[in-house]
Order: C-alpha cells, then structure tokens, then sequence
C-alpha cells in the first residue's frame, strides 16, 4: 500500500494505492493522517486532491480487519483530521465511492467525479451500518429524505445523481487527475464551505420517519441493520453532531461483532471466492459473443432474456415455425413484464426483444460461439438435439445443456469434440435467479469451463462449480428437503405449521407452497426416474397427490386448494385425509416452529456434508450460495452450511441423532461428525 504525495504548484495532489480496491486497512489510514500533517505544515500548498490509483476510489473499511478489534486511528477521526484540515481537500473519484470511502470523501471540502463512478453506502448489505459519520453527515449534506434511501438501501448512485443530489460538486469529464487539479486550483484561496459537521439538518417533511420505518421493516424483514442505520440517520437530524457521531459508532460496533455480519461477510467472500475454482488459475476462457438456445419454453425462453440482458445477441430455435412464434412470444411476456414493473423501459425491452431471432434452422448456428440446449428433460430428446448440433456447429462452439437432473456426460455420449461441452444449470426464472450450476463433463476443457465461468460473470450471475450427481448441488438438497417435510406431516405437523415455520426461518416460502408453485409433477417425474434406479425415494403423499393429478397452482389443487383466479394456497381436507391415511401407526407428536426448522434445515446440512465429501461441491461456502441464490435460504443466515458452524456442529449433530432416533431424519453421516469433531467443515476440504 502507499500514499503519494506530489505537488502540482499550489496544489497537492495525494495518490492512494491500495490493490485491489484501496480499502481503509489501519495503514491506509495512518497515511491519510500523516499526509494531512504534512500538507497543512506546508505553507506553498493551497488545496489538495485526494486520488485513488487502481479501478476505484476507496471502496470502504479493510472488510478483511472485521473480525478483529478495530485498530487506531480510527475512521471516524480520520475524517475529522481531514475536514479539520487548513487546506481544503477535494475527493476525485473514479469507480466507487463506498462506505468509508465515502466518508472520508464527506471528509473533504469538496467532491468531484467523473460521470462513470457510483457513490454509497453499501454497509447494510453486510449487516452493520456506516461507522465514520455516513449516517451523521448524509443528512447535512442532502437531507434526510436522500440520506435515508442511501443509508437504508445500500444500493449506490451514479454521479450525475449524485452531482443532483449535491453530493457531488462538480462532473470531470477527460481525466479525472487533471479535471481535480484544475478544480482545485479554482477553489484554492476562495471561502471554504462550511465543514459539514458544523451544519444543520434541513427540514424533516412531516411524516418522513413513520413512513421510511414502515417501508425499511417491509424489504429487510428479519435484517437488523436497515432499521438501526434508519434509527442512526434520525438521531443525525435530531441531536448535535457529535452526540450522533457517538450513537452511530455504538450502534457500528454492536452490529459489527453480530450473528448477522458474520453471515453476511461469510456470503459476500463466497461469492468472490466461487467465481474463481483453482484448476481455472491462469486459464483464458474461449470468447463467447453470439449465442443461441434450443427450447424455447420457460427457461428456453428465461435463458434467451438473461443472454440478451447481457448484451448477447440470440438465435433461439424451436423444432417448427408455430414453436418459435410460441418460443418468442415467452420471451416478449418476460421484457412485458419488466417493462410492467419498471424494471426497465420499453425502449430497452424493445432493443432487446430484436436482438433474439427466431428460427426453426439449426443451419443459423453454423458460427455461433455457445449454444444451450434447454428442452424436454428427456435423454434422448436432448441427444437428438446434440447429435445435429455436432454436424452443424463449429468444432470450437461451446454446447451446453440446462438439464436438471440428467447426467450430462451421457447427454455428451455422441457430440463431436465432447472437450467442448459442459453442463449449465439455470434455475427458474433464468433471467432473474442469480445461481448457475456449472457442471463439467468428464471430457470438458478447462478453457470451456473457463467460459462457463466467463459467461455466468457477463451475465451478472453466482457460478458454482458442481460435480456430476443427480440433482448436482441443490436439487440433490431438495429432494432431501421434500422427503423431510413429508415426514414431518406424517407426524404431527400440518402442510401449513412447515410451511409457517420455515416462513418464520427467513424462506421466501416453505416447502409445500413451493412445490405447488413449481408443479408436483416435476418430482414425481424424478422420482419414477430415481425408482427405475433402484432406489426407493420418500414421499407416500406427494406420490397419491400425483396419482390424482392434484399437481399445485397449475391444477387447481396440490398440497393446498386454490379458487380459482387465487393462487392463496387453502389448507385441503382431501389432502388431510390422504395425510391421516398415510400417518395411520405411525407415532405423532407436537411440532414447535424452531423444532420444524430444524427437521428441515439441519438434513440440507447433512445432505451438503455428503456432497462435500463427494466434491461434488468445491467448498462449503458454495453449498451456501447455492442455496441462498438458488432456493432463497436468507442471506442473512449466511446459508445452511455456515448457519451450522455458527450454531455449533457438535449441536447439530446431536439434533440429528435425536431426529433420526425418532425415525424423522436420516443420521449424521460420517463427515458431519467428524467436522464436528474438527470445529467446521475447512476439516473436509480436499
Ligand atoms: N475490503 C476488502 N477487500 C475488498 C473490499 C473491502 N471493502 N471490497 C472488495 N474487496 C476485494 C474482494 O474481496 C476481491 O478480492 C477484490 O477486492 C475485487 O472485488 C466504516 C465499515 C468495490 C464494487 O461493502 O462492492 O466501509 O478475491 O470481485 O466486481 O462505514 O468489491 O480479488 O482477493 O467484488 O470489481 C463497505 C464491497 C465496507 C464494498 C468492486 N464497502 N465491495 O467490485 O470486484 S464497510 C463495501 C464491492 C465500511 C465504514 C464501513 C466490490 C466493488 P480478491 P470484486 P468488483
């Protein structure tokens, strides 16, 4: 790390350089403060720009420092030092300004940026809240109204709303080093601003707390941190500056050693660890810049719009002309619905509902650069689908399947150049689920793989590598799951008490609602498979639900009734009698919420420890973001493998052996107690 110092006449001009992304570690932060010493002791200079070398201006706290005790000088008086300074600092951005950095750029007399850079204040995204005066100064600069949607959102602004919203001063168009240096030799020797800490909030609009309150419970639900980084913005607008300054940093500190940030540090390094499997170190992936889909049903056609979202233009291929019309009516109903919702305006659904072409001649693929096959799960179908796509594609075209279950080494038996194949699981709806399964074939290269990769990062999507098994990483979990729940009405519970418990857990929604939004028949299809196998999957009821077509939402009945127009899922007699049928002899008892929690939660946990063991999964924190990303296990749980190691194994252990004692799970595995044993699961890695 270094701190430059270099003078440009009157102005001085101070460099950070902080690979990667110039975070505040505690030496960055003694750099600041000696370089305001020196500055102010020397009389030739007259302003200062406050730079960053790299991709970015300082984008926050050395996330990596968290999990010790915070070490001198602290932000908060790094800040002072430099709103105290006797020349004025101007804050020149590029890239992003986050968290501490951009309080310290609040810091400063003035902020310029150039018009590609973003500013915020991300700090609730990791559970705890802006700790250097964000929360104290926001509101004296652009008022509580935009303080609040900053601090409680977490999500940043451009610059030219940030310019708007006088956060920014000024817009440096050309190079920002010498705009800054321009700027501040305009400034030097003129009046100062006033440092922000020395004035007011500006009028509170009647009603502005109770409204924002109910708004913030509404999207962080269970989340800590949103309401307290609310709470520390109103105490900024209703007390003196440094009485907030000291509620906030209480509040940073107490939230910065909680449950909560843990997990949510634990997410936010996984899904920068994931993205990057060892064996793909130092591998250039094969350019992929055209594309096309095979398939043109829900996630044929989710696929084509997450391709498109992307930039990528699209081929998608249906077996006939009235196919393809359905095929690219799918994909209209998707930007229809974005554009419904104000995801995005009609002329950017329009711009890229022309970029996908239609077409029922696989001869247009000849020069496409990757192709993904998203049809009918069958095995034969899919290899008809490779066997033409073998003749008529290049030999370095990268061919991939979507398949769920089915393996994809034998989808590839047959496809000319198999190096070139892989497997990619999307998860519905694809162009809204962040998770990509990414599944090598025995055969796979790794510059193929390398572009899965590649592809899932242009995509804006979490890749997880995942080992070839039925079901690969979270439909393996699922099933696991479904059986469970099963169980657990087949000893006392209701589909409703799951589905409530696990509502109450932080789901999205419990496992019965979910299996009648996705279709039982899916499963049961699964199942017969899994049957034809040998095996002998767990679910008496789901299999007489389908028997009798009650498949969920989409046949009027599935574990619950529905009206019709209602997708309110009813508590069913036909389905409690065919429960009661199936529980006859079999032992009941009372279930608790947390109790229900863990008969669900903690076999994913064993279930995910056998995958792991398998290397099936790389590591432990990819089980996590599979399920965080993939089925909406909360964020703020860090997902069920570090939810486990925060609750203590050798605790989930015994639950599991109390449960399977019961016959209502299966027992610990083998590797479950010995990471037990060990402390956590970095004692399975490979
Ligand atoms: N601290 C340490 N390392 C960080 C980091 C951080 N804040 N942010 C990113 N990295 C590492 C990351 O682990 C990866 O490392 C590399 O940089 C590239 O990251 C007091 C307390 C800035 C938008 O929440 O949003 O300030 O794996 O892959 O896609 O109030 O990183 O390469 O070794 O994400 O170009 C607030 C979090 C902290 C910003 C760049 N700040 N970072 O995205 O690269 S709390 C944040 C990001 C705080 C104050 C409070 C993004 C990015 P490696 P990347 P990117």
């Amino acid at each position: 790390m270094t701190v430059t110092i270099a003078r440009e006449d009157t102005v001085a001009v101070v460099t950070v350089d902080n690979p990667p992304v110039n975070a505040l570690s505690q030496a960055l932060r003694q750099a600041l403060v000696d370089a305001v010493a020196e500055l102010d002791a020397d009389a030739a200079v007259r302003a200062v720009v406050l730079i960053c070398a790299g991709r970015t201006f300082i984008a926050g706290a050395d996330v990596n420092e968290f999990g010790k005790p915070p070490q001198p000088p602290h932000l908060p008086d790094v800040v002072a030092r430099i709103e105290g300074a006797r020349k004025p600092w101007v804050a020149a951005i590029h890239g992003s300004a986050l968290g501490g950095g951009l309080e310290v750029a609040l810091g400063c007399a003035y902020r310029v940026a150039v018009p590609s850079a973003s500013l915020g204040l991300p700090e609730v995204r990791l559970g705890i809240i802006p700790g250097a005066g964000g929360t104290v100064r926001l509101p004296r600069l652009i008022g509580p109204a935009a303080a609040v949607d900053l601090v409680t959102g977490g999500s940043p602004v451009g610059a030219r709303k940030a310019e708007g919203l006088g956060l920014v001063d000024a817009l440096i168009d050309g190079d920002l080093r010498a705009g800054a240096i321009a700027f501040a030799g305009d400034i030097a020797g003129k009046p100062v601003p006033q440092p922000i800490s020395e004035r007011v909030v500006p009028p509170v609009e009647a009603g502005l707390w109770e409204t924002a309150e109910k708004a913030v419970a509404a999207k962080a639900k269970r989340e800590v941190a949103p309401l307290r980084a609310l709470a520390s913005v109103r105490r900024a607008s209703e007390a003196d500056f440094a009485s907030a300054m000291a509620f906030e940093r209480e509040t940073f500190l107490e939230l910065r050693g909680s449950a909560q940030a843990a997990a949510l540090r634990h997410v936010f390094f996984a899904e920068r660890a994931a993205p990057r499997p060892p064996e793909l170190a130092g591998i250039t992936p094969r350019a992929i810049r055209s594309a096309a889909v095979i398939g043109g049903g829900t996630m044929g056609a989710g696929i084509a719009a997450a391709l498109r979202d992307a930039g990528l233009p699209v081929v998608l291929i249906e077996r006939d002309k009235d196919a393809v019309e359905r095929g690219l009516a799918n994909v209209r109903a998707i930007y229809d619905g974005s554009v419904k919702r104000n995801r995005i305006p009609q002329a950017v659904a329009d711009e890229r509902m022309a970029g996908v072409v239609g077409a029922d001649d696989y001869d247009l693929l000849a020069d496409t650069d990757l192709v993904i096959e998203a049809v009918f799960e069958d095995i034969d179908v899919k290899r008809a689908v490779f066997a033409r796509l073998s003749e008529i594609c290049r030999p370095d075209a990268v061919l991939a399947t979507n398949t769920s279950y089915l393996d994809p080494n034998a989808i590839s038996e047959g496809v000319r150049h198999p190096e070139r194949f892989l497997g990619l699981h999307f998860f519905s709806p694809a162009h809204v689920m962040k998770l990509l399964e990414i599944v090598p074939t025995d055969a796979t290269a790794p510059e193929v793989l390398a572009a899965g990769f590649a592809l899932a990062r242009q995509l804006g999507k979490i890749p997880v590598r995942a080992g070839i098994c039925d079901g690969f990483i979270g439909n393996r979990i699922l099933k696991v799951t479904r059986a469970q729940a099963e169980r657990l009405v087949l000893s006392g519970a209701t589909p409703a008490s799951v589905d409530a418990a696990m509502r109450a857990f932080g789901l999205p929604m419990g496992p019965f609602e979910a299996q009648d939004l996705g279709g039982l028949d899916i499963a049961a299809f699964q199942r017969k498979a899994a049957r034809a196998r040998g095996e002998t999957p767990f679910a008496p009821v789901a299999d007489r639900l389908c028997a009798i077509e009650r498949f969920g939402q989409k046949s009027a009945g599935g574990w619950y009734d529905y009206q019709p127009g209602d997708r309110t899922p009813k508590p069913s007699d036909a389905v409690a009698a065919i429960i009661a049928e199936e529980a006859a002899g079999r032992p009941q008892r009372r279930w608790e919420e947390a109790e229900i929690a863990d008969a669900i939660v903690l076999p994913m946990v064993n279930e995910a420890t056998r995958i792991l063991e398998e290397r099936v999964a790389l590591r432990a924190a990819d089980i996590d973001l599979v399920k965080i990303h993939g089925y909406g296990f909360p964020r703020w749980r860090g997902g069920p493998m570090h939810y486990a190691e925060a609750r203590g194994l050798a605790a989930v252990v015994a639950v599991l052996d109390r449960l399977s004692a019961d016959g209502l799970a299966e027992p610990p595995c083998e590797g479950l107690r010995r990471a037990a044993e060990a402390g956590g699961f970095s004692a399975l890695a490979g």
